[in-house]
């Protein structure tokens, strides 16, 4: 079955200022939808056809760099549309994943300074994210380079925020702690990363 492009969940100017209706129309318009026509193309006759898109992504992972790049950004962009919500961000993080930021990674504050930290220090295009270990279950903040994610690396993918220039550079120009700043102060959707924390290990690479 052909993957396709999600619909935005809200209006492209909802989450202005800290995202622009510019930024989001390249972005999803433009980018996203790119990697899912080129996904669709490269798939065709690898036999991952009618995998999911996480079983596909994995084993492109492995087998097929070309095809993982375009699966693995039409994977991070279908969460990335739903961790940003308008009047999002802050310290409003439902219970049980409080508790657990706290116990894992020493509390909010620490959280939002290792996020931003990681993801001003990712080199060039990528993503910085907060994840569970699939067998740990702990919490822990990483950097993947391009279009990898923690699920190829046997974690689950929480929390994801994309690093490349094309996803500030309309609104920010270079200055990307400015966006990292902005996306975890008054974008993040929490309570979607709290339902990906509820449903616990995705365990897709195992
Ligand atoms: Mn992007």
């Amino acid at each position: 079955m052909p993957f396709e492009l999600p619909e935005l969940p809200y209006a492209y100017d909802a989450l202005d200022p800290y995202m622009s209706a510019e930024t989001l129309e390249f972005h999803h318009d433009k980018h996203h939808k790119a990697y899912v026509d080129k996904g669709n193309e490269l798939i065709a006759g690898t036999g991952q056809e009618n995998a999911s898109l996480e079983e596909a992504m994995v084993w492109a992972y492995k087998n097929h760099p070309g095809l993982f790049n375009q699966l693995g950004q039409h994977f991070n962009h279908i969460h990335f549309w739903n961790w940003m919500k308008k009047d999002g961000g802050g310290k409003s993080i439902p219970g049980g994943l409080q508790t657990k930021i706290n116990e894992d990674l020493g509390g909010y504050d620490a959280f939002r300074s290792e996020f931003v930290q990681k993801g001003i220090g990712q080199f060039g295009s990528g993503w910085v994210w907060l994840a569970m270990d699939d067998g740990s279950g702990k919490l822990e903040i990483v950097g993947t380079p391009n279009g990898e994610n923690p699920v190829v690396h046997g974690k689950t993918p929480l929390l994801g925020c994309d690093v490349w220039e094309h996803s500030y550079y309309i609104d920010y120009r270079n200055a990307r702690p400015k966006y990292l700043e902005a996306f975890v102060d008054s974008l993040i959707n929490w309570d979607y990363v709290a339902e990906r924390f509820e449903k616990g290990p995705l365990k897709i690479a195992a």
